[in-house]
């Protein structure tokens, strides 16, 4: 029998993060793995509030937001916008007065730059691939710091993945990308412990969302995964979101800096 906590009929729910308000970044639909991680958390009584990339996907992520208890409020933010993120936390204030966690489920780099060879990658690929996936961390905990003082501290979840230190097919640039995002995991983390902000990484497994799929090989990258896991399976987004919820918590109040892997146990095979 699979010892894997079930939410999809039964979920698991509690008290434990009651009262406390959280800000979410890159759903997309239902898939996204950011809205795995808004169910859970959400389930544990948190309030959150939305931040999605634009326009386009305001009604979507208005659907998905309608079917949590409470009101959830939305924002339109695309990150490298400096005059957009300002206006989230203005927002973010005005709303909840003070925040508790930060979710960053953000990631881009140009088609053209997920294949083929890292040497050619272009400047303005790199750039772009550094500026939305990793520095977009950086300015969103800049963001976050007054509002998290107000709550005596907080806690900041951001995705990352495998190819950040391992090199696997096509995920070039963006493996660079997600390596700055853990070092800036473990620096903000330095900088901010003495708030009681806590910065932590969640490295997760293949999971097939919109930013997954497409990808050239993707079904025989999964089938791969399942076969080399210690859980013969692949990761679902409900332990993504289980997992994330842990980080978020007291729960994890010792732990910060820190990349946990949410792989089915991958990562520790060396053939
Ligand atoms: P997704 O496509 O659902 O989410 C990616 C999100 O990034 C989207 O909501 C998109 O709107 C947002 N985004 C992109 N550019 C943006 C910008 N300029 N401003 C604001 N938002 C922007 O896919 P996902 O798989 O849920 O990805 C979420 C995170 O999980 C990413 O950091 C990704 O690297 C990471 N991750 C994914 C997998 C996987 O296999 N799917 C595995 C490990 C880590
Ligand atoms: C993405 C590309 C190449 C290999 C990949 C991935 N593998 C996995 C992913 C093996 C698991 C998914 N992932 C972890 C990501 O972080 C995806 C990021 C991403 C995806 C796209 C697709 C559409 C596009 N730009 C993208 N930018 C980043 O145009």
């Amino acid at each position: 029998m699979s010892e894997k906590i079930m939410t999809e009929n039964s979920a698991v729910t509690s008290n434990i993060l009651k009262g406390k308000k959280g800000l979410v970044f890159g759903v997309a639909n239902k898939r996204s793995i950011a809205w795995g991680i808004s169910k859970a958390v959400s389930q544990h009584g948190a309030q959150l509030a939305f931040a999605y990339q634009g326009e386009r996907l305001r009604e979507g992520v208005e659907e998905l937001a309608k079917t949590l208890p409470g009101h959830s409020p939305l924002y339109s933010c695309d990150v490298t916008k400096e005059d957009e993120v300002k206006a989230v936390y203005e927002k973010v204030e005005a709303d909840f007065g003070s925040l508790d966690f930060l979710v960053h489920c953000i990631a881009f780099a140009k088609k053209e730059d997920l294949g083929g060879r890292v040497v050619d990658t272009s400047r303005d690929g790199f750039l772009l691939a550094h500026d939305i996936s990793s520095y977009s961390l950086v300015t969103l905990v800049r963001g976050a710091e007054p509002l998290f003082e107000k709550a005596g501290g907080g806690s900041v979840v951001a995705l990352t993945y495998l190819g950040s230190e391992k090199v696997v097919p096509n995920y070039n640039v963006m493996g660079m990308a997600k390596a700055s995002l853990e070092a800036g995991v473990r620096y903000l983390a330095s900088d901010l412990g003495k708030k009681n902000i806590r910065v932590n990484g969640l490295s997760a497994g293949p999971v097939n969302t919109l930013a997954a799929r497409g990808i050239a090989g993707f079904t025989t990258m999964l089938e791969n995964h399942r076969n080399r896991a210690p859980l013969g399976r692949n990761v679902e987004l409900e332990e993504v979101g289980n997992a994330a919820f842990f980080l978020l918590s007291p729960l994890s109040s010792g732990i910060t800096g820190e990349i946990l892997y949410v792989d089915c146990g991958y990562r520790i095979m060396g053939a």
